[in-house]
């Protein structure tokens, strides 16, 4: 059988030419960020990995095939569709066999780039262990998948509407690394410090390629986690935030939100509570994060 596998001209070129990939999720197109914004973004993300040497691969499921590069039209009709389904581990099949088109979050990204053979990815921020955990047991596939599919990447920490010190307990159980770049704290998505101490720090990226190297040269199964601060001028302090995603759980709550609507939920509300600051510092960190993804892969491809 021939894997359902699209690779746009630019990652078939690049293949061809062995230049350094950068997988990039389409999640945040379709259920992270509202449109025009996302579709700017999208381009703009590119972009910056173009500039940093790289060659960008955002990855979706297009009319059942997985799609590895994205045209302008493709992008543009993910960012306006409003039916894409949000595809994780459990559901990516779903779309190949009825041949919809979907969008892929951090673990269904991890996967088709694994099979794609593309070994870093760049996104905003990973899911995780959701606040009221002892009740609904809210836990991202992302974290499982970070276990078990070796692809790096680079986020801007778990969200702050997670828990995030169970985030990091999870991950620390599971065996996958995380690594503050430079910084000594977690970051918190929106805020560069978490309050949390790094529980591995490295302030130059030729570290982290020795280390994801070291890595592979044992064998160990797995992804790791890049956790790369927002910059400083776009950042909003934890203090400025906790109040509103307060604001937003409770909402979410009333409204009886849970599975997989409550991200996108938690989000949208976030951006209204904030008049639209909260967008404002994602897009920085997404772009920021491909900058730096673009850095490590090639590193990474010598
Ligand atoms: N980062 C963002 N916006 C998003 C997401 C991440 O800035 O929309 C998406 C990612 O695709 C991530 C997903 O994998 O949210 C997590 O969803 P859940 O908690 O349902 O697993
Ligand atoms: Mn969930």
């Amino acid at each position: 059988m021939n894997l359902p596998i699209k690779f746009s001209d630019e990652i078939s070129n690049a293949k061809d030419r062995k230049l350094p990939i950068v997988a990039l999720e389409s999640t945040i197109i379709t259920h992270g960020m509202p449109y025009p914004q996302n579709l700017k973004t999208a381009i703009e993300v590119e972009e910056i990995v173009r500039r940093h040497k790289a060659v960008p691969a955002t990855i979706a499921i297009i009319n059942g095939e997985i799609s590895i590069g994205m045209s302008k039209p493709q992008l543009t009709q993910l960012a306006k569709a409003t039916e894409a389904r949000k595809l994780s581990r459990a559901d990516l099949p779903l779309c190949l066999s009825n041949k919809k088109t979907g969008s892929t979050t951090v673990a269904a990204t991890m996967i088709c780039a694994k099979l794609a053979d593309i070994s870093v990815f760049a996104t905003g921020g990973i899911g995780g262990v959701h606040k009221n955990v002892s009740e609904t047991m809210d836990i991202s596939a992302d974290l499982n998948e970070l276990s078990r599919t070796n692809v790096s990447v680079i986020a801007a920490g778990p969200k702050a509407i997670l828990d995030i010190p169970r985030t990091l307990e999870v991950l620390e159980t599971l065996g996958v690394p995380v690594i503050s770049y430079q910084s000594n704290q977690i970051p918190a998505f929106w805020s560069r410090n978490s309050g949390l101490e790094a529980s591995i720090q490295m302030n130059r990226l030729s570290e982290i390629a020795d280390f994801i190297n070291s890595r592979d040269i044992i064998g160990l199964s797995g992804g790791c986690l890049i956790a790369n601060p927002v910059p400083k001028k776009d950042e909003i302090s934890l203090e400025l935030m906790t109040p509103i995603i307060q604001k937003a759980l409770d909402k979410a709550e009333t409204n009886k939100i849970s599975g997989k609507a409550l991200t996108p939920f938690l989000l949208t509300e976030i951006f209204e509570l904030t008049n639209g600051k909260s967008l404002d510092t994602n897009i920085s960190l997404i772009k920021n994060n491909a900058k730096v993804a673009a850095e490590l892969s090639v590193l990474l491809n010598v």
